[in-house]
């Protein structure tokens, strides 16, 4: 029998202190949840949610209007255990990609909401290509199309960093205070990075307002964790057992945690006795949390999919499997971690695995598997750049670039075929046209993309061996013959 405890509703029509682009289920699990919890606690209504898609998802800002903006988040500690919420603090949708072949349905609305004084912060979940940077250098991508066409059209933008620059441009112009910009998304230094989309966006528009950027407004960095996967039919079905029939809702683990830097020139919520953590530099938590948690998750994604195995849970079962993740955890990537005194890292190791083992999550490691250009470099490479600097060796990262680069040919070792969602996917699939089952020149070509691999690291002595000699076991033998 499930036990389902109800979180009480907040009261609601607060006004809107925050905008918000990528409106995904992780902003509706995690975000907010955190500023729900906070106007519950504390009645204060400021700082309700302007929610936009820049993309994707049209439906997602229609159905949620249709709804009066409130949708549910179900929490599962277990299979037994489940925390029903009904959010309200997002308060309204917007949609800005293209729809019917036109762009910008509320791009007016979106920027009107952005250059209100009464909005002070600005966050963002727009996954890691949203923000248009190359992995390894982190410089904007100006040839991208998209990036080309905002800085050709700047007051009509249609990327998160155009969309940014062109809001700060028009409170720059008005007078008005800029606001704050908190990436939420999954990168080392989150906030820097964003700095350096807008900064550099702006310097090709403005000079002047790009000092500005530079000068008078704030991006701080933030670690986000909770795993929100991507809803299935099951999930809705499970929910509807539960009594809540709500196509907008997402289902998420117990845990949840915000570590956030202490930098709002313009206020923010009070969301500490929430659970926010404020801190004055975030770097440690979020290389601690990329490359534990999000290097065992990519590790399960690649290796998993090319077994055949659909979702962590399935992937985290497997006694193999699991060894290899307390194995990375422990000895490739706990020994470049600097974290405060008092962290104990094998205690996090566990914590990570019991959550990877939440038998009431169906987290597909394809979704996990999306995207690696754009995740490789802050989850597996900065660490082991560190490791083989230090003359260690990185066996299980090896065999998890060799599992990525076989993934990417878009068929697993059986042979059945799988969509490659990757910026580079095309890239990736001419490169195993060109070279086949070549693992020498395969590899070589691969650790070639500097957009992704640093050429200091592709050319550690060693380092490509040891990756075609992993690739062959992998796919000569098996995932069982290389694990072992
Ligand atoms: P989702 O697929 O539900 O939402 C993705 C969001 O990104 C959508 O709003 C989409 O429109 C937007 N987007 C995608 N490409 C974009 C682009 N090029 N420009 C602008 N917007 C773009 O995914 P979800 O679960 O919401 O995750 C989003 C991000 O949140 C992740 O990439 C990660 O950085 C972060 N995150 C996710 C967690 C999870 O477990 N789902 C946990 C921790 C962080
Ligand atoms: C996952 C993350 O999809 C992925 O890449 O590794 O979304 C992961 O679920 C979160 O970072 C957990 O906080």
């Amino acid at each position: 029998m499930t036990q389902l405890k109800r979180a009480p509703a907040a009261p609601r029509q607060g006004r809107i202190g925050i905008v918000h682009l990528g409106l995904g289920a992780f902003h509706r699990a995690h975000q907010a949840v955190y500023l729900e919890r906070y106007r519950q606690r504390t009645g204060d209504a400021a700082w309700g949610i302007s929610s936009a898609n820049l993309r994707s998802s049209v439906g997602l800002v229609d159905t949620l209007r249709e709804a009066g903006h409130c949708h549910h988040v179900a929490e599962y500690a277990d299979s037994e255990s489940v925390t029903l919420r009904e959010i309200g603090v997002i308060e309204e949708t917007l949609f800005t990609g293209q729809e019917d072949g036109q762009w910008g349905r509320d791009l007016e609305a979106l920027l009107t909401r952005m250059t209100a004084p009464e909005t002070r912060i600005v966050t963002l979940t727009v996954t890691e290509k949203g923000y248009f940077l190359s992995p390894a250098s982190g410089d904007l991508l100006i040839d991208d199309p998209m990036i080309a066409f905002d800085i050709a059209n700047p007051a009509s933008p249609r990327t998160a960093p155009g969309i940014l620059v062109e809001a700060l441009a028009r409170r720059r112009a008005a007078g008005v205070a800029p606001f704050t910009v908190l990436s939420c998304d999954n990168m080392p230094d989150n906030g820097k990075r964003t700095r350096a989309a807008v900064s550099q966006l702006a310097a090709r528009r403005d000079a002047a307002l790009a000092e500005w950027v530079e000068r008078a407004v704030a991006f701080p960095c933030s670690m986000v964790d909770r795993i929100v996967p991507a809803m299935t039919e099951t999930d809705f079905a499970r929910l509807a057992e539960l009594g809540v029939e709500d196509k907008n809702a997402v289902v998420c683990e117990a845990f949840a945690q915000w570590v956030v830097e202490e930098d709002f020139p313009q206020g923010r919520p009070a969301w500490e006795a929430d659970g926010v953590e404020m801190v004055s530099d975030v770097a440690p938590f979020e290389a601690m949390k990329l490359r534990m948690l999000n290097g065992s998750h990519s590790l399960l994604a690649y290796l998993g999919a090319l077994d055949g195995i659909a979702t962590v849970f399935e992937a985290v079962s497997r006694d193999d499997l699991e060894t290899l993740l307390r194995r990375y955890m422990l000895e490739e990537a706990a020994p470049t971690l600097a974290m405060p005194e008092g962290t104990d890292l094998e205690e996090y190791a566990e914590r990570l695995i019991a959550r990877f083992a939440n038998d009431s999550l169906r987290h597909r490691l394809q979704q996990i598997a999306m995207d690696g250009s754009q995740k490789l470099p802050q989850r597996w490479l900065d660490g082991a750049g560190m490791r083989l600097e230090a003359g260690e060796p990185v066996p299980c990262t090896t065999l998890g670039i060799a599992a990525w680069i076989r993934y990417t040919k878009g068929e697993d070792l059986s042979g059945n075929p799988y969509p490659v969602d990757d910026p580079l996917a095309e890239h990736f699939q001419a490169l195993h046209q060109r070279h086949g089952e070549d693992a020498d020149t395969l590899v070589r070509a691969f650790l070639a993309e500097d957009a992704i691999f640093a050429p200091e690291l592709a050319q550690m002595p060693g380092f490509r061996e040891a990756v075609v000699t992993a690739y062959h076991t992998l796919t000569q033998r098996s995932l069982s013959a290389a694990l072992a």
